[in-house]
């Protein structure tokens, strides 16, 4: 098989995306070549250059299947179709042409722990309970002693990851279907073999497309536990907890090693497997990317992008305790060290622009935006650039509820004002800061109208600041987001120790530092950001090479260090203080 980049490991490599950067396109937002105001497959066509400037592996692709778009995609009622909004099937060979030419490749969103309940599956195990595919979701009769319809009724009492039940009544058979997201996502039953093999079906058809792997859409969820029991229900709460029932559950590592045997063994070439997991931990993420199990490449957790949710969860975000992201971030990096591999990301389609919510998109933005992709950048991983990120882009001031398309956020918006009564502007705040939707304003190309991103009027408003944050104003110039992330993405490429090199966590407790090491034989980098506003001084414990003021001796001789600059945010000072989000990699070799 041919080899995709100079120095590129080639895919009969079974870890050829150990060096790799993958870079997440979210297709509706990204780049309307028709001028519908919907991104579309020329579109990212006609960018590819751009990711391939930026010195992008892997783009993966969220879906473009055919889908009535009720959750924008993740709804699929045709697993082998494109969804007309976003092109043809012969677009998508262009698009994969257009990458495999550059060496780079494509990775597809795979969602089937549900579909859409257009789709021919459901339609025919809905029409009768007698269904030769009834069996392929999960439907139940109303809880006992309930009549169908009946407050209390639903099988169990697990609540939607999109609020409201979890369970939807069809009047026809008086019966309900499962649903743990929008109620036109029905969940497939995995347990029965023919949906499995199904699926395994329509995955080996795409790879014969050519495509490179897939992103796993809430896998961990496939396998639940068949006796549906009751979750708890927190106080004040509508709905049971449902997850330790559905997350998990006892079969899931024998389906993802049978999918692993059905689908990828035997092939002529290896592919990238990545498995969305709300809630996995590290022991079970070890077990599920341990080569030696065949099941997946590397998992999404979920810990350090839940650190802010507030007690009332994500729609009561609080500032982010920064020993506790560093905590949860080194924790997966030992967790993963020796064994399995991590994904490293801030963003993506599901959470709010990292320059605002763990950043300081005023005053510091370009620091802010640098330093948090340098300590991300820097970690023992596969690091995903979503969309936008690149060009430093932040959360969106929604004037209020019009402005929002997110199901999620409209579903949650709908419980919160008419069933919990909370007052408009308290949940508009939250959702201003936590909606999905903040990442899929389409992104900014140039200061034309609608950011170019489309000749039309886009189905999401662009985001006000289009003018001043966009690829063609940092495209080439120097001090730009976007020539930091070339640039970061260039170090990940030339240097093994970003790679393989031992991670090693400086400084834990300390709240606004965040440093570490990279060790690989005699070479170690440090790597050093103070993620706050104030600057701090630099531990004695952090070698980077100055002056160091020990805290307790500032008067004492420092040992200089080689301390060679691999890469900083800003121009050199005196390594003794870290300024306002300042980041900083030096390598040294004497340690
Ligand atoms: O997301 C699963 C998931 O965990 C999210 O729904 C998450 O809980 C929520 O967005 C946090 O606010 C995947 C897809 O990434 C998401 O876009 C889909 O809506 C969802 O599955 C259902 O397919």
């Amino acid at each position: 098989m041919n080899d995709f980049r100079a120095g590129w490991r080639s895919t009969d490599d079974p870890s050829w995306w150990r060096d790799a950067v993958v870079y997440q396109v979210y297709p509706r937002s990204f780049a309307d070549s028709d001028g519908d105001g919907i991104g579309d497959l020329r579109g990212l066509l006609g960018r590819v250059d751009y990711l391939h400037e930026l010195g992008i592996d892997v783009v993966w692709l969220s879906p473009i299947y055919a889908s009535p778009h009720d959750d924008n995609g993740y709804d699929i009622s045709d697993y082998r179709a494109i969804d007309p909004a976003f092109g043809t099937l012969e677009d998508l060979d262009e698009v994969i042409a257009a990458l495999h030419e550059r060496g780079m490749r494509l990775v597809m969103d795979l969602v089937v722990n549900h579909t859409s309940d257009e789709h021919p599956w459901f339609v025919e195990s809905a029409s009768s309970p007698q269904s030769a595919k009834r069996d392929w979701y999960w439907w139940r009769p109303p809880r006992d002693g309930f009549a169908a319809g009946e407050p209390g009724a639903e099988p169990t009492n697990w609540g939607s990851f999109f609020s409201g039940s979890a369970w939807q009544l069809d009047e026809a058979s008086g019966e309900y279907y499962l649903h743990l997201f929008s109620r036109k996502q029905p969940d497939l039953n995995w347990e029965n073999p023919s949906v499995r093999a199904a699926i395994y079906d329509m995955m080996r058809w795409w790879l014969d497309r050519g495509i490179d792997g897939f992103r796993m859409d809430v896998i961990n969820l496939i396998s639940k536990d068949p006796s549906l029991p009751d979750g708890e229900v927190s106080p004040g709460g509508l709905w049971g907890d449902g997850f330790p029932h559905y997350a998990a559950g006892p079969r899931i590592h024998e389906f993802l090693q049978e999918m692993h045997r059905e689908v990828f063994e035997g092939r002529d070439r290896q592919y990238l497997t990545i498995g969305e997991m709300p809630g996995v931990t590290i022991e079970q993420a070890r077990l599920f990317t341990d080569p030696e199990r065949r099941e997946l490449d590397m998992v999404f957790q979920f810990e350090h992008v839940g650190l802010d949710h507030g007690p009332e969860g994500k729609w009561s975000p609080a500032p982010v305790d920064i020993v506790a992201l560093k905590r949860s971030l080194a924790s997966w990096q030992v967790g993963l060290s020796d064994t399995g591999w991590n994904s490293l990301y801030w963003n993506n389609h599901d959470q709010p622009r990292v320059v605002s919510r763990f950043g300081d998109d005023g005053r510091y933005w370009f620091e802010s935006a640098t330093a948090l992709a340098t300590v991300l950048h820097l970690q023992r991983g596969t690091p995903f650039v979503y969309q936008g990120e690149e060009l430093g882009m932040t959360n969106v001031p929604f004037a209020g509820i019009e402005q929002f398309r997110d199901i999620e956020s409209l579903n949650y918006f709908a419980e919160a004002v008419d069933v919990l009564g909370m007052p408009r502007e308290e949940v508009l705040a939250g959702m201003r800061r936590a909606s999905r939707d903040n990442a899929r304003t389409p992104v900014h190309w140039s200061d034309e109208p609608h950011g170019g991103f489309t000749t039309g009027s886009p189905w999401i408003d662009v985001h006000p600041d289009f003018a001043r944050i966009n690829a063609a104003a940092q495209r080439g110039r120097p001090g730009s987001v976007f020539e930091f992330y070339r640039r970061l993405i260039a170090l990940r490429h030339s240097s093994a120790v970003v790679v393989d090199g031992e991670f090693g966590m400086l400084e834990l407790e300390h709240p606004a530092l965040f440093a570490f090491t990279r060790t690989l034989g005699d070479e170690r980098l440090v790597v050093a950001a103070n993620l706050s506003s104030e600057p701090l001084a630099v531990p004695v414990t952090v070698p980077l090479g100055a002056t160091v003021h020990a805290p307790h001796a500032p008067d004492a001789p420092h040992t200089p260090t080689d301390g060679e600059t691999v890469i900083a945010n800003y121009p050199r000072g005196d390594r003794s203080v870290l300024r306002p989000w300042e980041a900083l990699v030096v390598r040294t070799t004497e340690f």
